[in-house]
């Protein structure tokens, strides 16, 4: 299949393009480097360096002689996704050009007005490029397993059937998102869903949990392959901060009590997800949601669980909680979706900790400890970024 896929050069994008290539795909990229400007914003880097985008493709090339096409350029910019999708005819397009940090879409006005603005135009975009050049493409969506937040009742894949006063009715699932980070993946979903009742494209919103780890079969087989490794507060996710931490010496951050629960997936089974959901296409018209996480865990639970397996000693330190969350709910996901499309899922397991760790070790020199501590409180409506 010609698989575009949208912020090719971030965290997940790029082993994503590497496993749709390596499966024998023909693959192209597009990002605008945003995420790299970021860093630049924060005074950080990623963990483990990171090549650029022209020299990643190259050495792909070189190693296994599959050409991945680039476009640089800005998904807001209709012109440009207009000429891209155009230029590459794809019969797929996995999305995941978006600004994805909750502590950056909290920082103050201007970076919630960027991150809703640059998410839900760009996608807007997308939208319209499909409908007008080829609505038989197939869009695959990166949503957030943080649209639907913590309700009381469990979470179905994107649709609730109810009955109310003895009628009933197949509706999308109801969101109470906890950032606006969050809340634009809440506006993209419902944008989708009514471009698929319109005018009848294709699309699969991936409501995505937290994703750990930083290697994949394809980013390990030459280090300028590599993807990034977050670790600051603001874009670090939580199971790859406490494994930094853990190996740092410094106590792992848990925000508030740590009861929080939240659905995890290995980066090696996000790029297996997105590759099944665009070798078994939506159907037309079809807005079709999965649920992607693999096993769900409390935030003490994964600080527990790497304080297990990381061979020193370890301390754990609970923060008063910078986020408005609740930190003591009901928890219960349906997720069989992608499983019944084949997912072989790998669970989290020492041996993973064990390779992160090592990956850890490696570029701890690199680490910026003050970049370890929260700044950005959700109850005031402006923050600083960094210390
Ligand atoms: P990332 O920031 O590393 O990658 C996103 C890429 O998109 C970046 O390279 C960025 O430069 C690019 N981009 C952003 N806005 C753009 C625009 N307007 N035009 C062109 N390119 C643009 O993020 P990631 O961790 O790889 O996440 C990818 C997607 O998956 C995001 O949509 C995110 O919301 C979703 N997701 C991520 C996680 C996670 O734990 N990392 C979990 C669930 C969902
Ligand atoms: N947390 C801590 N300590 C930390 C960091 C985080 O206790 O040092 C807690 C947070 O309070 C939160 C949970 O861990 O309860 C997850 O936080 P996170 O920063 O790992 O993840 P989140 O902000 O939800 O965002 C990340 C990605 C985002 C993606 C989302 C999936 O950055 O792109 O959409 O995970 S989900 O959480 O399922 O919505």
């Amino acid at each position: 299949m010609k698989i575009l896929v949208l912020g090719g050069d971030g965290y997940l994008g790029w082993p994503t393009a590497l496993h749709l290539s390596a499966a024998g795909h023909e693959v192209a990229v597009a990002d605008n480097f945003a995420r790299r400007s970021y860093d630049h914003e924060m005074g950080v880097d990623s963990l483990v360096p990171i090549e650029s985008l022209q020299t990643r493709v190259g050495v792909w090339r070189q190693l296994c002689g599959s050409q991945i096409g680039t476009y640089v350029g800005d998904l807001c910019d209709a012109d440009f996704t207009y000429r891209m999708m155009t230029d590459f005819e794809p019969e797929a397009v996995v999305h995941y050009a978006e600004q994805r940090a909750a502590p950056y879409s909290m920082v103050d006005r201007k970076h919630a007005v960027y991150t809703q603005t640059n998410n839900v135009v760009g996608t807007l975009n997308v939208l319209y490029a499909i409908a007008e050049i080829d609505p038989g493409i197939h869009l695959v969506k990166l949503g957030t397993m943080g649209e639907y937040g913590t309700p009381n009742i469990d979470i179905e894949e994107g649709w609730l059937h109810v009955e109310h006063r003895g009628r009933t009715d197949r509706v999308l699932y109801p969101k109470r998102p906890g950032s606006f980070y969050h809340l634009s993946k809440v506006h993209d979903s419902h944008n989708i869903e009514f471009a698929c009742r319109i005018w009848g494209i294709r699309a699969t919103d991936l409501n995505q949990g937290v994703v750990y780890g930083q290697q994949t079969d394809e980013t390990a087989a030459d280090d300028r392959l590599a993807t990034r490794y977050d670790y600051d507060a603001v874009f670090g996710t939580v199971l790859n901060r406490f494994v930094v931490q853990a190996v740092l010496g410094v106590p792992l951050t848990v925000y508030g009590n740590g009861g929080q629960t939240r659905g995890l997936i290995d980066i090696r089974d996000t790029v297996q997800c997105i590759r099944l959901a665009c070798e078994s296409p939506a159907e037309r018209g079809e807005f079709r949601v999965f649920n992607q996480l693999t096993q769900t865990l409390s935030v003490l639970e994964i600080a527990e669980t790497i304080a297990a397996a990381f061979a020193g000693p370890v301390t754990i330190s609970k923060l008063d909680n910078p986020r408005v969350e609740l930190e003591e709910h009901y928890y219960n996901v349906v997720y069989t979706g992608l499983a019944e499309l084949g997912l072989q899922a790998h669970l989290l397991s020492d041996t993973l900790i064990e390779s992160l760790v090592g990956i850890t070790q490696r570029y701890a020199h690199r680490a910026r400890l003050e970049a370890m501590l929260p700044t950005i409180q959700w109850r005031a409506t402006s923050s600083v970024i960094s210390s």
